[in-house]
């Protein structure tokens, strides 16, 4: 493959087909520069003083750590100045930020899990940011949260870093999914695979089992007969893997196949599940669809889900078709 820049990726876009236009390209740059940076915070770690707990609280309630903080103040420096953006918001903000009257506002709005996986982070484990691009409203010139409660399905853009032994930059833009991987001499972030495609079947599954004793029937009946293995209904062994960092999960099944399930469980049945809709669960659910995979809450699509609370909460059941297929039938029957 032609190791082209991932610069030279969007402009080659931007001149050829119509998904993209320049403050797009700009937003796509400026966010993946900002990882970069934060891929840099990161790696220093202890040696910057950049570990354990920032002493406050997000919306969610979580203890923040310094670098949920340092991540979510990078992703908003290098947004607000460039005129691509309407608004922005974050998991570790209440509502959304506005751009400073100083700079000009464009037509995008642009959501971030800064840091997923943090509490990994002190444990030198993957983490990841995850973003998601919207359009502004036609004639809202202030967005609140109202603006951004829509649908998956009105992504324009979606994409994910992760921070692991090396640096990667995951993006889809409605048209497949393409992978770069950061090369930390020239500072690039360099085409590496243009072209991500989920395995129908797997052999693979990622959830915390922890939580078994919590768990509706239909995912007990599928968890299961996966552990049941060879002599069991579905007469194949499978394999566990659960990184407790989304990002990382997620990306291990765009390369080699799997389903990643956080399902609703009712250890707080309140809450429809654990991760967030708008910035962990639809951008990971428009890029696994976009590698042919699928993603639902167990009950629907969740790029179909009409949004109602910008920190809502939703099940996850994401990955490999045929069984993410599977468990949503066991939902149904
Ligand atoms: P648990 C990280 O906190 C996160 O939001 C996701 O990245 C991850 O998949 C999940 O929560 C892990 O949850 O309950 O296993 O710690």
């Amino acid at each position: 493959m032609r190791r082209i820049t991932l610069m030279q990726y969007l402009i080659e876009l931007e001149r050829q087909k119509d998904w993209i236009n320049a403050d797009l390209r700009l937003l796509i740059e400026v966010v993946s520069r900002a990882c970069k940076a934060i891929s840099i915070a990161i790696g220093k770690g202890e040696l910057a003083g950049m570990l354990g707990g920032a002493g406050s609280q997000n919306i969610q309630g979580e203890a923040q750590k310094k670098l949920d903080v340092i991540s979510n103040e990078i992703l908003l420096e290098a947004n607000e100045w460039g005129g691509h953006l309407a608004a922005m918001a974050s998991e570790e903000m209440d509502h959304p930020h506005q751009i400073p009257h100083r700079f000009p506002r464009g037509e995008y709005l642009l959501l971030f899990d800064p840091l997923d996986g943090s509490s990994n982070i002190d444990v030198n484990i993957s983490v990841g940011t995850i973003f998601s691009v919207l359009r502004c409203p036609e004639g809202v010139t202030e967005p609140d949260d109202n603006a951004f409660l829509q649908p998956g399905t009105a992504q324009v853009c979606a994409g994910y870093a992760v921070y692991g032994p090396s640096t990667l930059l995951v993006l889809t833009l409605g048209h497949g999914v393409a992978c770069f991987t950061l090369d930390r001499e020239t500072g690039s972030f360099v085409l590496t695979q243009g072209e991500m495609r989920i395995p129908e079947d797997t052999g693979e599954f990622a959830i915390n089992a922890s939580n078994m004793r919590f768990w509706e029937p239909p995912v007990k009946r599928y968890i299961d007969e996966l552990l049941a293995g060879k002599s069991g209904p579905r007469g194949r062994d499978f394999n566990m893997r659960w990184v407790a960092s989304m990002v990382a999960d997620v990306h291990r099944i765009l390369t080699r196949g799997g389903i990643f399930m956080y399902p609703r469980d009712t250890k707080d049945p309140s809450k429809a599940g654990k991760l967030r809709l708008m910035y962990e669960a639809n951008p990971m659910a428009f890029i696994v669809e976009q590698a042919g995979g699928a993603a639902t809450n167990g009950r629907e699509r969740i790029l179909g889900i009409r949004p109602t609370g910008l920190h809502q909460r939703v099940a996850v059941i994401l990955g490999s078709k045929n069984e993410v297929g599977r468990v949503t039938g066991y939902h149904a029957a």
